[in-house]
């Protein structure tokens, strides 16, 4: 961040109040409960929530993030307890974390050890189009590729990786193909002091001895699963079940929350206490937002701050509330049931001061749209964008380099599509006509039954061909997808 940047910031922390709840209720309850024995002090201190291994850096050039990453069979337990015949990167599950910072210059060196071509997309990342990791530059088995990308300047932020190889992304994904990726910001707003937690919620649906219960496309489940996409009975958190996460009364957490989903949408509650909404797809935006739910679409990221407002000795759950995505004829009968993801456990410790938190913490430019070059519709219907499905050689849109545009996605359909667009960031302009109320970068936005939604987008940098589909995998393999094509100045328009 330069120096002007940075002045700007402290001028914007000092004209706006700060949040600080006040911990004098808190107190009340310290000393209240019976004493902790230090042993068992020391046992609940731990998290059992694990975080995901972080990608071993093996550069020692500044600025520079090299690793190894391997996709391959791996015996390990995806549903814990019970271990099976998985795909893993680098044998874990989740894959580790590519954990960088703005300016990196990035060298990922990819091998594929499955039996099958994949791909690895770097899931919201702004990075040459040879390098998305997109359908159309498949690695095949025992095939290596070299990523090689820079992260550009002001994208802090929580993303992902995940295989995308034509018609089996699902497929590499329930075997246990994610990971996620975090880009920091050396001058991030946030205090540092925060306790930072990595939270990647999947759901699985497995046989009973625990391998991924993938079912016959042609069966009745197989068709249901088409229909609403692959939803597992079966919520995991970093492939945990029902992990802890521990909180000291008065303490304010910093947690990344990624969707890998296949098709479960989450609404995302703590009982009891509400969530600063900090930071979307593409990272933090300027103001904190209180929320008591939160609704978490397949591939989506969100940056929460929880903050300790209970009492010390006392326990709440992460769940997810019901949400009703589904087309009414396939609505599975349990979609209106709450399910807890993790336990948030407040610990003995007297309650400490809430930490001080900037109310802008980082200033999201809004995209100019007096210039926009092109209007363009996009329709959503049953496994369809704009009437067909995915051409592996058909260019569905061609734009230009540096060009503005508004993209109006309709959904015509009763389920909702979450619909994703790779390389660019974009900004939600209003869903159903009801300007956004809040400014963020976004790569992907859930558009509801019967809504359409507005985003801008600037092909700032980056010719060449990009997907847009829906994050719901068994519609994007089934080819519920399209190809975008940037063209530079110089190219002629060929329609
Ligand atoms: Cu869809």
């Amino acid at each position: 961040m330069s120096l002007q940047h940075r002045v700007v910031r402290l001028r914007l922390m000092r004209t706006f109040p700060t949040i600080i709840v006040p911990a004098i209720l808190l107190g009340a309850f310290a000393f209240s409960r019976r004493s902790i024995h230090p042993r068992e002090r020391a046992a609940a201190l731990a998290d059992t929530l694990v975080m995901p291994p972080v990608l071993k850096n093996i550069s020692s050039v500044p600025a520079t993030v090299e690793v190894n990453l391997v996709a391959g069979p791996a015996r390990l337990a995806l549903l814990p307890g019970h271990v099976t015949s998985a795909y893993a990167y680098n044998g874990s599950v989740p894959g580790p974390t590519l954990d960088v910072h703005e300016g990196d210059h990035v060298i990922i060196h990819f091998r594929n050890n499955l039996p099958e071509p994949t791909t690895i997309h770097w899931h919201g990342l702004h990075i040459p189009a040879a390098m998305d990791g997109s359908p159309l530059r498949p690695v095949g088995p025992g095939k290596q590729y070299d990523y090689i990308f820079t992260i550009p300047r002001g994208t802090a932020g929580t993303y992902w990786y995940h295989p995308h190889p034509d018609v089996r992304t699902g497929y590499q994904m329930a075997m246990g193909l994610f990971g996620a990726i975090i880009v920091r910001d050396a001058n991030d707003a946030l205090p540092a002091s925060l306790p930072e937690k990595l939270l990647i919620l999947s759901d699985n649906r497995f046989k009973p001895d625990g391998a991924p219960d993938i079912a016959d496309p042609n069966g009745s489940q197989g068709e249901i699963d088409q229909e609403n996409g692959r939803e597992g009975n079966v919520l995991l958190v970093n492939g945990q079940l029902s992990p802890v996460i521990n909180i000291r009364s008065g303490e304010t957490q910093r947690w990344r929350v990624i969707n890998v989903s296949a098709a479960r949408i989450y609404r995302l509650a703590i009982p009891g206490q509400t969530m600063l909404h900090v930071g979307d797809d593409g990272g933090l935006f300027e103001h904190p937002r209180e929320v008591n739910d939160i609704l978490l679409a397949n591939s989506e990221r969100v940056e929460l701050l929880i903050r300790g407002t209970q009492p010390p000795n006392t326990r709440t759950t992460l769940q997810t509330l019901p949400y009703d995505r589904y087309d009414p004829h396939t609505r599975p009968d349990d979609w209106d049931v709450t399910h807890d993801l993790l336990s948030l456990r407040y610990l003995g410790a007297p309650p400490q001061p809430f930490v001080e938190l900037p109310r802008v913490m980082r200033t999201v430019v809004a995209l100019d749209t007096t210039h926009v070059t092109r209007r363009q519709v996009i329709v959503l219907s049953q496994g369809l964008i704009n009437g067909r499905t995915m051409l592996m050689g058909r260019v569905d849109i061609r734009s230009r380099l540096g060009a503005t545009e508004i993209w109006q996605i309709e959904n015509v359909v009763t389920m909702d599509h979450p619909f994703h667009l790779h390389g660019f960031q974009f900004q939600i302009l209003d869903r159903d006509g009801v300007p956004e109320p809040y400014r963020s970068w976004k790569d992907v936005v859930n558009v509801r039954k019967h809504q359409i939604v507005r985003i801008v987008v600037r092909f700032d940098d980056f010719p060449g061909k990009w997907m847009f589909h829906c994050h719901i995998l068994d519609h994007e393999d089934h080819g519920m997808m399209g190809i975008l094509e940037v063209q530079p100045p110089s190219a002629r328009r060929k329609s």
